[in-house]
Formats: structure tokens, C-alpha cells, sequence
């Protein structure tokens, strides 16, 4: 969750994770230790470790963070993070990934754009927009290419083999999606809001 994305002990950034742990212990662990994962990207490095490139993969899932529910805060909630490693990738094929994403998924009237920004798991990192046909643009994400250390951290030569990842919130996606207001509306089961869909 940490360490392998370029995040040792102590590293600033760390503090932005408002992390869970919980007290059960597994064999060998000790209770209290255990982190509730704050992103799906450890799929990514487990899948780093257990099979050589080429790797083009989606990790959705459910993650955790201790926030106070409110209208666009849950501590349960869901990723979509994607991982490409392979000879030769660049952020032209990163920025290509998300525009084509963004047609397909919204509809043709919809551009992308990417942001800088900083991320400890990649480098150069970037925030990714979109813009709606009526020319409004919306925060959907964050991408980049993979830091070195981070493929070094899976098992992954970076002198041989270069990546991009990205991520995003599922359920803010829905939310601009179905124009829903309360991101709570969609964990409390009330069934006049099921119903809508
Ligand atoms: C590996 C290497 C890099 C995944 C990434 C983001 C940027 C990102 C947020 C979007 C909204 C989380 O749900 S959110 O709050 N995610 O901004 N995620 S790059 O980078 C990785 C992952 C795994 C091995």
C-alpha cells in the first residue's frame, strides 16, 4: 500500500492517506497493524511481482479512508486504477489511453485534458479532466508514468520496460454520471433511489 509505491515510512505524503487499521492480525502480523488498503494499487504491484511484462491490467475495488461521511466523502468507497508496463510506453500513449477512454465512456462530445500534479508513484504525474459539450470541465482523476523506484519495487527493470497508471473514483464517476448530489444516496439501499436506475 506504502512502500512499494515510493512512499517509505515517514514520507510526507503519507500524512494525505487518512488511513484505517484495524486489530485483527493475520498469521505472523501483528494486531493493529493491519491497513485497510487506501487504493487498489497494491493489485498492481502483487501482479508486477507475479508475472513478467508486457502488463496491461484494471484493478477496480473497494478502499478505505478515514473520512466523515458527507455529501463526497465516504470511508468506503471504489477505484478503478490501471496499470500498462511495456517496452517503449510514453505519455503520449498514457494521454491517448484517457482521451479514448473519455469518448467512450461519456460520449463523443467529450475532450480530456491532463493537469500536473504530484504523486510519489509517478513521475511526471498529472490530474486528468474532462470537458462536457456545454464546456464545463470536471476533475475525474490522476495518471502518470510509473516512478522508476516503483518498477524496481516490483521486480521491473526501468532501463528495459517503461508504464503509465491512472486512477479514479467509481462512485464520483456515477455521481457525475446520474447527477446524484449525495454520494451517501448510494450505500443507504433506500429503494425509491434504486429504483431511478
Ligand atoms: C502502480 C503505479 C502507479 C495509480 C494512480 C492516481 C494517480 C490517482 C486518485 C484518483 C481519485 C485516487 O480515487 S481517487 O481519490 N488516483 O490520482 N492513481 S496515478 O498509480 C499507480 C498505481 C500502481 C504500480
Amino acid at each position: 500500500n506504502f512502500e512499494a509505491l515510493n512512499m517509505g515510512e515517514g514520507h510526507p505524503a503519507r500524512g494525505e492517506f487518512d488511513t484505517l487499521f484495524v486489530d485483527y492480525a493475520p498469521p505472523g502480523g501483528e494486531p493493529g497493524h493491519t491497513v485497510l488498503r487506501t487504493h487498489t494499487s497494491p493489485v498492481q504491484i502483487r501482479t508486477m511481482l507475479g508475472q513478467e511484462p508486457p502488463i496491461y491490467i484494471v484493478a477496480p475495488g473497494r478502499v478505505f479512508r478515514r473520512d466523515t461521511p458527507d455529501a463526497t466523502h465516504m470511508p468506503v468507497f471504489h477505484q478503478i486504477e490501471g496499470l500498462v508496463i511495456d517496452r517503449g510506453i510514453t505519455l503520449a500513449d498514457l494521454a491517448g489511453t484517457i482521451e479514448s477512454f473519455t469518448k467512450a465512456f461519456f460520449g463523443e462530445g467529450f475532450t480530456s485534458r491532463l493537469r500536473p500534479s504530484y504523486f510519489p508513484f509517478t513521475e511526471p504525474s498529472a490530474e486528468f479532466d474532462i470537458r462536457t459539450p456545454k464546456g464545463d470541465w470536471l476533475e475525474l482523476g490522476g495518471c502518470g508514468m510509473v516512478h522508476p523506484n516503483v518498477l524496481r519495487a516490483g521486480g521491473v527493470d526501468p532501463e528495459e520496460f517503461s508504464g503509465f497508471a491512472f486512477g479514479f473514483g467509481i462512485d464520483r464517476m456515477a455521481k457525475e454520471r446520474h447527477s446524484i448530489n449525495d454520494v451517501r444516496e448510494m450505500y443507504t439501499n433506500d429503494i425509491r433511489f434504486l429504483e431511478q436506475f
